[in-house]
């Protein structure tokens, strides 16, 4: 177990060059890349969470800690790369239309790239029609959308509805994720998968595509 005190500080305070160098230091004392994200900055994220509805934080000091983990999380990416084989499918990646929270997408971006699937990412603010396109367009197997506003969790439904009235529905596994989802949710909008995390969102595309 290493201490993740001073990285959970320079996180919380949105500190970005103190994070990288804790990073680093966490690093070489032989801290794994998963656990420092999952151990380390995720408490810290959550913590900046509840500062924020306790109207300790504001929104600009939000997005510096949020901009400042990206970063680590980009640092830590080469380390958790694989050796490269033939992808084991496609997945057009988003965070839906009115959301712009990234970091648990960048997240399941990057679990599902080091386990070799191809991934579009379709960034934030996705409307359903621009993962239409990456269906018909660019031929993607998976649609993975991740909420985390309550107010933009309908736009998954809108999306199956979509699918369904394209006709495309059929020809597409649909993925959700994010803080306010469940599987209840899921299950009841007709979603063909959830996860809790980015490793669970991994398991579930690798169980649907074997399945397909
Ligand atoms: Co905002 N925000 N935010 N925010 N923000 C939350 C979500 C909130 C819970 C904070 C709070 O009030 N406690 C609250 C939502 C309340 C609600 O809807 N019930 C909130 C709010 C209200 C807002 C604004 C409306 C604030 C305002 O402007 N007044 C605004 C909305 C902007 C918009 O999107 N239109 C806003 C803005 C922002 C920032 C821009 C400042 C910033 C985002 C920057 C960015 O993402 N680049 C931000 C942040 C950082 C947060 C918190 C603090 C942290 C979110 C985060 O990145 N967590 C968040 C509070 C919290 O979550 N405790 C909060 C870390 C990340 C790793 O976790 O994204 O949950 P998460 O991902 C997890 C799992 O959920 C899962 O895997 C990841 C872990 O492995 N997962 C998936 C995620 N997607 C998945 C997809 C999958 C599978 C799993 O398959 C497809």
């Amino acid at each position: 177990m290493y201490d993740y005190t001073q990285l959970q500080e320079a996180l919380i305070d949105g500190d970005e060059d103190l994070l990288l160098e804790e990073t680093d230091e966490l690093l070489n004392q032989g801290a794994g890349p998963v656990e420092l994200i999952a151990e380390g900055m995720m408490p810290a994220m959550e913590e900046v969470g509840n500062r924020f509805s306790r109207h300790e934080m504001y929104v600009p000091e939000v997005l510096m800690c949020a901009n400042a983990m990206n970063r680590a999380v980009d640092r830590l990416r080469p380390l958790m790369e694989g050796i490269s084989v033939e992808s084991r499918g496609k997945v057009a990646i988003g965070t839906v239309k009115g959301d712009l929270h990234d970091i648990g997408k960048n997240l399941v971006t990057m679990f599902m790239e080091v386990s070799d699937f191809e991934v579009l990412d379709l960034g934030v603010d996705v409307a359903p029609d621009r993962f239409i396109g990456a269906v018909r367009q660019e031929g993607a197997q998976v649609i993975a959308m991740s909420a985390l506003l309550t107010t933009t969790v309908p736009v998954m439904e809108e999306m199956i509805r979509v699918l369904e009235a394209e006709g495309l529905r059929d020809q597409v596994k649909v993925i959700v994720g994010g803080a306010p989802i469940t599987q209840e949710y899921a299950d009841g909008i007709g979603a063909d998968g959830y996860a809790r995390d980015a490793a669970g969102a991994v398991r579930i595309t690798s169980e649907l595509l074997s399945r397909a």
